[in-house]
């Protein structure tokens, strides 16, 4: 067995010697010290500090040396490392300082430039009043139902009983919509909300309690009270002894409840083909309260002095529709009424012209808030 080898001398072995140690070192320093940014500072840990770098390798060749020469080679390897370690500390500290600092002015927000350039948008008062005017028929257990706006004249005219020579189907009121080549196509932009009464009916089990929001066309001309786009709450009631008394507490409660409490409503003599009886409702003027009826020193301009107010057409629901929509009117009887979406928002605002209504104009919508 060979004697250990005491004579070894670290400074032979070329990795150990201190001039190579040295440069090493200052070769680590220096490209730590010209680390531009984060990422190269890794490559240059990786490449000073890591496992496989000439200090780690020169590291590794202490094992083999005499005990005698370990210390001093281990001090001198050990400084260089623990002088390249702190150096990537103090370096990664400095860089990421500067990255922050970088951040800060890069992503800075200015908290006092004006934020509502773009103003939120919100739904158009008509769509809310239409909401919670159905709102409050669906807290009396209705269901909303819908239709189609382009419908077959069928369900719009001849299943409400509109005779073939009913001035509501000439040209003057009804948008007919022209078929290929302009022949008849037996469809119209609905004129009313009233067609999808047959609907629900023939959709339906019996009984029916549907409101019917929805948007209808006339050939009127846009003025301060009409516009040829407009909308109805149609509501329609079929069950076993419905009576017109029911009609007359739906239509209370709604006004009350859209309204105020205590508001009277009455029911005019009128005609429609599809109810029979049929009436006009009226509320009490929610202004005046009849006020101003016959005392011109008061006047109201809500109800012009007349104390009350139309809000829509109602009755009984004619034997002959239920029959087109098949319900059997031995057992079955309804009532129906249809109240005007754009009066009830002129009424219930204090909308004085139609114009606001349908111009778009964000100055009128935003004064009804930004309710979603
Ligand atoms: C009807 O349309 C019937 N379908 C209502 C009805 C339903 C009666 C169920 C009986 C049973 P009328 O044509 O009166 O009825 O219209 C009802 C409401 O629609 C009117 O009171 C009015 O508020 C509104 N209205 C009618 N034409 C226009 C228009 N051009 N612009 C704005 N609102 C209108």
């Amino acid at each position: 067995m060979s004697a250990p080898n005491n004579s070894y001398d670290p400074v032979e072995v070329s990795a150990l010697h201190p001039d190579e140690v040295e440069r090493m070192r200052t070769e680590a320093l220096d490209a730590i010290a010209k680390a531009a940014g984060l990422e190269e500072l890794k490559e240059v840990r990786i490449a000073h500090a890591g496992d496989r770098s000439p200090l780690a390798l020169a590291n590794r060749e202490i094992g083999a040396l005499p005990p005698a020469a370990k210390a001093e080679a281990g001090k001198r390897v050990g400084g260089a490392r623990r002088a390249v370690s702190e150096a990537v500390k103090a370096r990664q500290s400095q860089l990421e300082d500067e990255r922050d600092a970088r951040v800060l002015v890069e992503e800075a927000v200015d908290v006092t430039l004006p934020f509502d350039r773009i103003p939120r948008g919100a739904r158009h008062p008509l769509t809310t009043v239409a909401e919670r005017m159905a709102d409050i028929f669906v807290g009396m257990g209705f269901e909303v139902a819908e239709g189609p706006e382009v419908e077959a004249e069928w369900y719009n005219f001849d299943a409400l009983n509109f005779l073939p020579d009913h001035p509501a189907r000439t040209m003057q009121d009804t948008f007919f919509v022209a078929g290929p080549d302009g022949a008849e196509s037996g469809l119209v932009l609905r004129t009313h909300t009233s067609p999808v009464q047959v609907r629900s009916m023939l959709d339906r089990e019996l009984p029916v309690y549907v409101v019917v929001p929805g948007r209808t066309f006339r050939t009127d001309e846009l003025d301060a009270t009409h516009s040829p786009v407009f909308h109805q709450l149609e509501g329609l009631v079929v069950d076993e002894g419905i009576t017109l008394a029911h009609l007359r507490g739906a239509i209370q409660v709604f006004v009350e409840r859209m309204f105020g409490e205590g508001l009277r409503t009455r029911m005019r003599p009128s005609y429609f083909p599809f109810t029979e009886p049929s009436a006009e409702v009226d509320m009490e003027c929610f202004v005046c309260r009849g006020a101003s009826v016959g005392n011109p020193d008061a006047p109201c301009r809500t109800c012009s002095s007349e104390g009350w107010i139309e809000i829509g057409g109602c009755g009984v629901v004619n034997p002959r529709v239920l029959t087109a929509a098949g319900v059997d009117t031995e057992r079955y009887s309804g009532w129906a009424f249809g109240l005007g979406i754009e009066r009830t928002l002129m009424f219930a605002h204090g909308v004085k012209d139609m114009h606001d209504m349908v111009e778009g104009d964000i100055r009128f919508t935003a004064a009804f808030g930004m309710e979603m």
